[in-house]
């Protein structure tokens, strides 16, 4: 049994937490820490966690936690991140690794530093069975040399204190790591165009937005990122390639037909549109650690990556003009 400790007792830890239990075979939630103590308890007492750290360096330090689930808010990732591979402790930080792309890189040098990979970022899309077919696919030559990828990244609505800035950091991030991922290659320029909000939209909100990434042997990944697109959660992704086309499918697995109408239901939420990948990514994890092995999930390199081409979007977004990405 892999003993975890999970920091966060929000969304995504209260949701690891309970797939860790439910889901996962081999691991098994020992303990809790949150910033609000009473989301602790409720988590701790659902999934028969016996422990609940006020501190969450001192669940890190706890020698009956074997690895780290990181799902606290973004600004704490690198802390306790850090904490982690001091410890020698395996890490699944929740995405985005860090706030900027130096934080990324502070985690990227400390693992160097001790030679041992112990972080893995929680870009799960690469466990989901849909994106996982794309890359066998692309890998395999189906469609030759990749040219373009056609992405859309809809969610119906989002919390009020998202802002224009997190609809990168936030959502298109996920679309910067699964291209890069495709792909096998850096995303060197982004580009962000804003066309007139949605009426939908909170006020200021600068949603949707068109992303240009052109990457470093010359392929252009679009991405519209739109997150009061109301009627779904919707996540497509097309590539273009010398041979032919690899789109995905809508995830559904029964069509509808009454009526003289064919429906097809359309996820509410990535946690829906997701489960089997959180799934997947915290047993390949999981794994992982049991076998004693480094991980081999996205790697600390990868959220710094991510974090980079994100600021390179943010300051297209501002700027209105391409901007490189430093690397
Ligand atoms: C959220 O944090 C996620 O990671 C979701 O996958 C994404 O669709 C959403 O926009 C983010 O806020």
């Amino acid at each position: 049994m892999v003993n975890v400790g999970v920091i966060g007792a929000g969304l995504m830890g209260s949701t690891h937490a309970r797939l860790l239990t439910s889901a996962v075979a081999g691991a098994e939630v020992v303990a809790i820490s949150d910033a609000v103590q009473d989301s602790a308890a409720t988590v701790a007492e659902e999934v028969g966690a016996g422990t609940i750290h006020a501190d969450a360096l001192e669940l890190i330090a706890d020698p009956a936690v074997h690895a780290v689930v990181i799902a606290s808010p973004v600004a704490t990732h690198e802390p306790f991140a850090l904490a982690c591979i001091e410890a020698g402790k395996p890490v699944l930080c929740e995405k985005p690794l860090a706030t900027s792309a130096a934080a990324a890189k502070r985690i990227v040098d400390a693992e160097v530093a001790v030679a041992r990979r112990y972080l893995t970022v929680g870009f799960m899309r690469r466990y989901d069975p849909g994106y996982a077919d794309l890359k066998t696919r692309l890998d395999a030559g189906a469609i030759g040399a990749p040219l373009l990828v056609h992405c859309a990244h809809r969610n119906p609505s989002v919390h009020e204190f998202f802002d224009s800035r997190m609809i990168i950091t936030d959502t298109a991030v996920h679309e910067v790591d699964i291209t890069r991922w495709l792909l096998g290659e850096e995303i060197v320029r982004a580009t962000v165009l804003t066309p007139a909000p949605s009426g939908r939209a909170r006020q200021g909100l600068r949603d949707p937005q068109l992303i240009l990434f052109e990457t470093e042997h010359g392929r252009i990944v679009d991405v519209e990122a739109f997150v009061s697109a109301g009627y779904a959660y919707d996540i497509r992704c097309e590539i273009v390639g010398e041979d032919g086309t690899l789109e995905l499918l809508p995830p559904a697995t029964v069509s509808e037909r009454r009526d003289f109408t064919e429906s097809l239901p359309l996820p509410r939420g990535f946690q829906q549109r997701f489960g089997a990948a959180y799934v997947n990514e915290l047993q390949a994890w999981v794994a992982s650690i049991q076998l004693g092995e480094e991980p081999s999930g996205p790697s600390a390199w990868d959220g710094y990556a991510a974090a980079a081409v994100c600021e390179a979007a943010v300051a297209s977004l501002e700027s209105g003009r391409p901007v490189d990405v430093d690397l």
